[in-house]
C-alpha cells in the first residue's frame, strides 16, 4: 500500500503531542499508540526547539515503519524531509503548500488545519492531501481557539470532493465522540483523551473499530 492508499484509510488520526507526554514516555506511549493498530501519527512539540524535535522524530520514524503507520511531523517540513517522515502538518500561518510539496515531491503526505468552512475548500483547492477540521470543542490542547461546533461538519465533507480525507479535532473524547459521528463526520483526530487514557493500546482497537477502520 502506498502513502496516499494508506491515507484514505485511516479513520483514526493519533498525535504525539510533548504537551502530554513526559519525553522519557515518548517511545512507551508511541508503542501503545501503535499496538492497537493506528494507521497515522503525528509528532507536535509546540515547545521545543527544531534540533530536538528531528531527534525525537529519528526514534519515532522506524517505529511507525515497524507497525506499518504513517508518520507525520507538525510544523517542519525540512525535519520530515531530513528524517524520511511520510509527511507534515501545517496550520494555516506554516506557508503555502505548493512549495513544500515542491520540497517533499508528490508522494508526501501534507496536511492542513482549518477552522472554517472557507478554510476546508481552500486547502483542497492547495492540493493538501487531508485537513484538520475544528476544534470542534474548546480544548486545553489548542488554547484560545474558538471551537466551531458540529453544524458544518456535514456540508463541509459534501463540498469537498467525494471520500477526501477531513479528519474532525479538538475535544473528542468518549463523550463527545457520538455526537461527532451522529453530525456525520468519519475521520478523526484524538490527543489529551487517548494520551491520558489508562488502556491506549485497548482505547485504539476500540475507536478503529467503531470509526470502521478495523
Ligand atoms: N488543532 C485543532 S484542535 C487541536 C489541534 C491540534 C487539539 C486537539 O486536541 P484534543 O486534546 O484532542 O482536544
Ligand atoms: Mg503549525
Amino acid at each position: 500500500m502506498n502513502r496516499k492508499e494508506c491515507l484514505s484509510s485511516c479513520r483514526l488520526y493519533g498525535i504525539v503531542d510533548m504537551g502530554y507526554t513526559a519525553e522519557h514516555q515518548l517511545l512507551p506511549v508511541t508503542e501503545k499508540l501503535l499496538a492497537g493498530g493506528l494507521r497515522i501519527l503525528q509528532l507536535r512539540a509546540k515547545n521545543h526547539n527544531p534540533e530536538h524535535i528531528e531527534n525525537m522524530g529519528l526514534q519515532l520514524a522506524p517505529l511507525c515503519r515497524k507497525y506499518g503507520c504513517l508518520f507525520i511531523i507538525n510544523d517542519y517540513p525540512e525535519i520530515a524531509l531530513n528524517i524520511g517522515a511520510d509527511g507534515v502538518h501545517l496550520g494555516q500561518d506554516d506557508g503555502d503548500l505548493a512549495s513544500v510539496r515542491g520540497l517533499l515531491g508528490k508522494d508526501a503526505v501534507i496536511g492542513r488545519s482549518t477552522h472554517s468552512p472557507e478554510q476546508a475548500l481552500g486547502a483542497c483547492g492547495e492540493q493538501a492531501d487531508y485537513i484538520g477540521f475544528g476544534p470542534l470543542f474548546p480544548t486545553g490542547t489548542k488554547p484560545g481557539r474558538q471551537a466551531i461546533g458540529l453544524e458544518d461538519i456535514a456540508s463541509v465533507q459534501q463540498q469537498l470532493p467525494e471520500n477526501f480525507p477531513v479528519f474532525c479535532i479538538g475535544g473528542i473524547n468518549g463523550n463527545t465522540l457520538p455526537s461527532v459521528l451522529e453530525a456525520g463526520a468519519n475521520r478523526v483526530v484524538i490527543v489529551s483523551w487517548l494520551l491520558t487514557h489508562p488502556d491506549i493500546t485497548g482505547t485504539v482497537r476500540t475507536l478503529r473499530k467503531e470509526l470502521g477502520e478495523a
